[in-house]
């Protein structure tokens, strides 16, 4: 029920409108107050930990005024809201992108500087909040932060693990996995909402209404608590500030009192940390699988609390249910939370009572889905007997869903009972699996991949029939992009100085089409140079950071060549190293005259593997055996090191990708999706050295083909290579079999540790086609070096690929998105458009 202006309201908007403090001496006594009256310090035992949370919760105070004054002024307007449903958010740091939103990034500076304290070392005591994967999870970040800066009513809606992204730490060069205990100290960018918490069924069975054949009364005992805890997302150069809504097993209501009365302690806190490991870890796999049960109770949790909470959210507006796609429209951030299309059915049947038609209307008009990946072991499918288990429930309706849908197309295509078999929902495997990308498919209104090429090879293999069936309009696409907030203006502030010089103020951050006008300089000698020290000081500054992390010393001055990512065979790392170890070989056989004359280069690794990927270890093992060997060499020095950085996070990201001459983009044609970190890359004046796969492809079209290195084969060509290496051994080329000698001959340590490596080219089909690529991938390499010799030259591909990146902007993508498939419209927080 919506209040009237009362004289509270007038307090409130009074209190929300005014002015941000910014004079130093406020901001002063903020941190002071916080120092002492959250954390019970005083000035003089201040260290740089409590600097950082007082300086946080002071900012966060800021933050919160814009915050309620958003939240109440879209419930007001009875704006329409778009709901991101992602399991994964990798957020990384929030401090200092508060700081730049706010524009007090200067104030806190000085006012730090004050007390003692250098900005930069109190942004770096804060830790990542690591709840995502990859670029999955990065894209729903960048995503909730576009949607804030560009006044969209969105809310993310994910899950609060204990444990985030495990650090990785590197011992006798093996991965070793260390858990993320990332909520250890306070947090001051959440916010608890106990009042926000929704009871959560599992198991149990179902009673029919004897009234109403679409309704069934779920009994169960097992009901967990989720609670609500929101994280801010703050909106640059707009009052408008965001929220991720993350859910927290709570335990409270479990603890047995009878079974600790009678001196059960075990048994009376089994509920509780039954509970409780919900919500406990993330899983940490990328583009991968793994099926396991705990996993489908934490995505229905994640589930049910979102669709209880969005349901609640609008039933307070006092509309019909009917309209909720009137008012709410949910994105599906890949299958992972699937499972709302039936729970939004269950609500709406068995507690609404609306009719099946009706209640499928609703669901289908509200939801739509984005697929992000097409390698098959990273399908999600759920064993029915599993689901029917823990959610008897939701695999009725699922079966319902499939029934209907089935017998529509039966009707359209009598007799073709294959297709009915490759379209069902229900795999009729043994057991019988539940197929989440139909189920998304079937329950949404529009399906999109995250580039062209992606959105169109879904179309013709997954989704083929489902393009025939539900038309072509329906598959759509929108690709990716990033924030340029945090990926240029938060982690590249020297060359982001320079575009504002160019631009005339610092508009371009939240309207990237502006950096446009960089290509009016691209001959003006004076910004030319500066443009070079910007990158040059990015690497110096990545140098130290190396140093830091890894002990190795680099020299700046040498070609910084990256490939940061998860490590995955698809994205072949693998022949990354194969083809550093070539370059060793050959930087061994020439005499030291000829050598010296090289180009110096470091080759920077940095990602991690999934725990169980234990191939993918083995890369990582491999790569920092070379790395030892070579970096050793005495006779090689500065003109080749080789560099594995640990604990790949957003926020090591933020050092390395300015600091890049070339990036890595190297997936075997048509299994990387998009990518995302290839523009991250180029909006910071990198150049890419990829093959022609996912938004490669785009960047290539948008800054014109001089300004990137092309190599291997085309997706189209994979099928048939694949299918000769099945039935016939590959052939190796000289380079490729020279990699392959060096490590056999033990030039890494013991040879026989990577022999598996090396099988899976050789004799395992080599699946992601090293020995096709290898020779155009060591071409390509060649044609790199030969670019950067020429100073010149490649200052103008530096300043031409950023000035025409504007396309990756993550403000353009959610544009996309609000216009053809959310049907929102932004919305500026004023006051006078409160009404009061
Ligand atoms: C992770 C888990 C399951 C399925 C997909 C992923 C994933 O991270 N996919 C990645 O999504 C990115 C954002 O769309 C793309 O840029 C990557 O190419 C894709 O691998």
């Amino acid at each position: 029920q919506t209040k009237t202006p009362s004289k509270v309201d007038n307090m409130f908007q009074n209190y929300s409108h005014s002015e941000i403090a910014r004079d130093t001496a406020t901001i002063k006594n903020s941190v002071i107050m916080h120092l002492t009256a959250t954390f019970l310090r005083t000035p003089t035992s201040m260290d740089s930990g409590h600097a950082y949370l007082a300086s946080a919760f002071s900012v966060r105070d800021r933050l919160l005024q814009r915050w309620n004054l958003t939240n109440e002024f879209h419930d007001r307007m009875k704006a329409k809201r778009v709901y991101y449903m992602s399991l994964e958010f990798l957020i990384g740091r929030t401090f200092d992108n508060a700081l730049l939103a706010l524009d007090l990034r200067k104030e806190y500076g000085q006012t730090l500087g004050e007390v003692g304290f250098r900005l930069e070392d109190i942004i770096d005591e804060e830790r990542d909040a690591a709840l995502g994967n990859g670029g999955l999870g990065r894209l729903a970040a960048c995503y909730v932060d576009s949607m804030a800066c560009s006044d969209y009513p969105g809310w993310g809606y994910g899950l609060r693990y204990k444990y985030g992204m495990f650090q990785q730490q590197i011992l006798n060069g093996y991965q070793v996995e260390v858990p993320d205990c990332w909520l250890d100290s306070p947090n001051p960018w959440e916010f608890p909402r106990p009042d926000v918490t929704y009871p959560v069924k599992f198991y149990g069975h179902l009673v029919r209404d004897p009234n109403n054949d679409d309704r069934y009364i779920w009994e169960s005992n097992v009901v967990y608590d989720a609670m609500a805890f929101d994280v801010p997302v703050p909106g640059y150069g707009t009052t408008n500030v965001g929220n991720i809504r993350l859910w927290s097993c709570k335990t409270n209501s479990l603890f047995d009192l009878n079974k600790f009365n009678s001196g059960d302690y075990g048994g009376a806190t089994g509920g509780q940390v039954a509970a409780q490991i919900l919500t406990d870890v993330l899983y940490p796999n990328d583009n991968t699988n793994d099926g396991k049960e705990l996993r489908l109770r934490q995505e229905y949790l994640f589930c049910s609390a979102t669709m209880q909470d969005i349901i609640a959210r609008f039933k307070k507006t006092g509309r019909p249910m009917s309209e909720l796609p009137e008012l709410a429209a949910i994105q599906l951030n890949d299958t992972h939370p699937t499972l709302g299309v039936p729970e939004l059915m269950r609500i709406l049947l068995d507690e609404e009572e609306m009719s099946w038609d009706d209640a499928w209307e609703v669901t289908t008009r509200t939801f739509a889905f984005t697929n992000h990946t097409i390698l098959p072991e990273a399908m999600e499918k759920w064993p029915v007997p599993m689901l029917d288990k823990i959610l008897p429930r939701h695999m009725g309706i699922i079966y319902k869903i499939n029934l209907y849908f089935l017998q529509a197309v039966e009707k359209r295509f009598p007799g073709d009972r294959d297709l009915l078999r490759r379209i069902s929902i229900i795999e009729e495997s043994n057991p019988q699996q539940v197929r989440m990308a139909f189920l998304a498919c079937v329950g949404s209104h529009k399906v999109n991949g995250v580039a062209a090429i992606h959105s169109d090879i879904i179309k013709q293999t997954i989704f083929k029939d489902f393009v025939r069936i539900q038309g072509e309009d329906k598959f759509i696409n929108k690709t990716n992009g990033v924030s340029p907030r945090r990926w240029m203006n938060e982690c590249n502030p020297d060359m982001s100085d320079l575009i504002t010089d160019v631009v005339g103020d610092r508009s371009w951050v939240n309207d990237l089409a502006k950096v446009k006008k960089l290509e009016e300089r691209v001959a003006d000698e004076d910004f030319r140079r500066r443009w070079w020290d910007a990158k040059q000081k990015n690497k110096q500054r990545l140098a130290e950071y190396i140093l830091t992390t890894t002990g190795i010393q680099v020299n700046p001055n040498a070609l910084f060549d990256v490939q940061v990512k998860r490590i995955h065979e698809y994205k072949r790392q693998l022949m990354n190293i194969l083809s550093v170890i070539y370059r060793y070989h050959c930087l061994k056989q020439m005499t030291p005259e000829v050598r010296a004359k090289e180009l110096h280069r470091v080759v920077i690794f940095a990602g991690k593997a999934a725990s169980g990927y234990w191939v993918a270890k083995q890369v990582i093992k491999l790569i920092n055996a070379v790395a030892e060997v070579v970096n050793a060499d005495e006779e090689i020095g500065d003109v080749l090191k080789v560099v594995f950085i640990p604990d790949y996070s957003v926020t090591a990201a933020e050092y390395i990708i300015p600091a890049s001459d070339i990036s890595q983009h190297i997936s075997t044609a048509g299994t990387e999706a998009s990518g995302t970190s290839n523009m991250k890359f180029v909006l910071n004046g990198g150049i890419i050295l990829g093959t022609v796969d996912g938004a490669n492809i785009e960047i290539g079209e948008e800054i014109g083909e001089e300004q990137i290195f092309f190599f291997g084969c085309l997706a189209h060509e994979v099928e048939d290579f694949r299918h000769y290496l099945r039935f016939n051994q590959p052939k190796p080329d000289d380079a490729l079999q020279t990699a392959f000698d060096m490590i056999q001959r033990n030039t890494f340590g013991d040879g026989a540790i990577f022999q598996p490596l090396i099988d899976s080219v050789v004799r395992g089909g080599d699946v992601y086609l090293l020995s096709v690529d290898f020779p155009s991938y060591i071409q390509a390499h060649n044609a790199v070096e030969d670019a950067y010799r020429n100073r010149e030259e490649w200052i103008t591909k530096s300043i031409l690929s950023v000035a025409r990146m504007s396309k990756f902007s993550s403000d353009r993508s959610i544009q996309e998105y609000a216009e053809e498939v959310w049907n929102i419209e932004p919305v500026r927080v004023t006051s006078c458009s409160m009404g009061i």
